[in-house]
């Protein structure tokens, strides 16, 4: 298959290539595409070296699937424009998650919802594929009614800038700074802009975007995100009301039988979920599982991932192979 990546050369699209190759997807012929200044860059796939092109002459190439992380405008005007010439877009930007007619997909949870006729599709939010990926399950157990969520991001979700400043501070050398506040030894209570409700987009992203995948819009949630001088993945301190009560055992059982989920959770040895040992694993982890004991039917637990992997390359190169698989593309 002729699969093009848009941002091939950002932090994303780099994940995306190697998650393609780690997985043996079928490419014939790879498309990497990148802004104007890095036309005819070089890059190597699959021991194969392709020069990387500009948006216009990917979409005159005509590849069965694009896979974009490339921001919000880009997407926006390009994404049609590959979709018109017959390509299926797979997009990690927010500029279509929320679009009524655009398919918003974790394909452990609800792939099925997917046709040929999707030639847009939304990659979730990095923050929400890793909890929708513990709670969908548990939902269809015992029905989900609240969700809080506190999150504890990498700054790799921020982008490159953030990772050289950390790396600066770290070393104490002077530099471009993503944040107008130090990220090391801090933690910042802000992951995007705010809206005008006093949440940031990323928590309204948790909020929404949890309701679209799991085709229930009643489920109540609420989130903090913060943006912490970590880089291998996302932390979410996770507490769920549930409308019936539940078996901490069978929960974790639950969990454990869930495609694409790992439980580390015992206290006696101290085995939980960290972002250093998520790092570059497709996972996504899961422990401190434990009742709420100030109210009924309520669980709390500890929700870690690779927020580059999960939350957005294998994720995308997942909802490809679907495609794929079932002769949607
Ligand atoms: C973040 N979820 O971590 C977003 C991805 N860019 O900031």
């Amino acid at each position: 298959m002729k699969i093009a990546v848009v941002g091939a050369t950002g932090m994303v699209g780099e994940v995306m290539l190697k998650v393609l190759a780690e997985r043996n997807f079928p490419v014939t012929e790879l498309i990497p595409v990148a802004s104007e200044r890095s036309v005819g860059k070089e890059i190597e796939f699959n021991g194969k070296k392709y020069k990387v092109v500009g948006l216009e002459t990917a979409v005159s190439m005509k590849p069965e699937i694009a896979l974009f992380s490339a921001g919000g405008d880009t997407s926006k005007e390009w994404a049609p424009k590959f979709a018109e010439a017959g390509t299926t877009v797979i997009d990690n930007s927010s500029a279509w998650r929320m679009d009524a007619t655009k398919k918003l997909v974790v394909p452990e949870i609800n792939a099925n919802v997917l046709t040929k006729e999707d030639k847009i599709i939304a990659n979730p939010n990095c923050s929400t594929i890793q909890m929708v990926m513990a709670l969908a399950p548990l939902h269809q157990k015992y029905t989900i009614e609240r969700v809080i969520v506190s999150t504890y991001q990498s700054i790799t979700g921020t982008g490159v800038k953030a990772v050289q400043q950390l790396e600066n501070e770290y070393t104490g050398t002077k530099g471009e700074m993503a944040y107008p506040y130090p990220i090391h030894r801090n933690a910042i209570p802000q992951c995007d802009v705010f809206e005008d409700n006093g949440y940031t987009k990323e928590e309204m992203k948790l909020v929404r975007e949890t309701k679209k995948i799991m085709g229930d819009d009643s489920i109540r949630v609420t989130a903090t995100a913060i943006r912490i001088p970590v880089v291998g993945g996302h932390s979410e301190a996770v507490n769920i009301e549930f409308a019936n009560d539940f078996d901490v055992n069978q929960v974790r059982a639950i969990l454990h039988d869930t495609p694409g989920v790992t439980v580390q959770d015992n206290t006696d040895t101290k085995t939980y979920p960290m972002p250093i040992y998520a790092e570059g694993k497709d996972d996504v982890f899961v422990g401190r599982i434990r009742r709420d004991e100030s109210q009924p039917n309520t669980l709390n637990m500890w929700i870690v991932a690779d927020n580059l992997r999960k939350g957005a390359a294998t994720n995308t190169v997942q909802i490809a192979e679907y495609l794929v698989a079932n002769g949607l593309v």
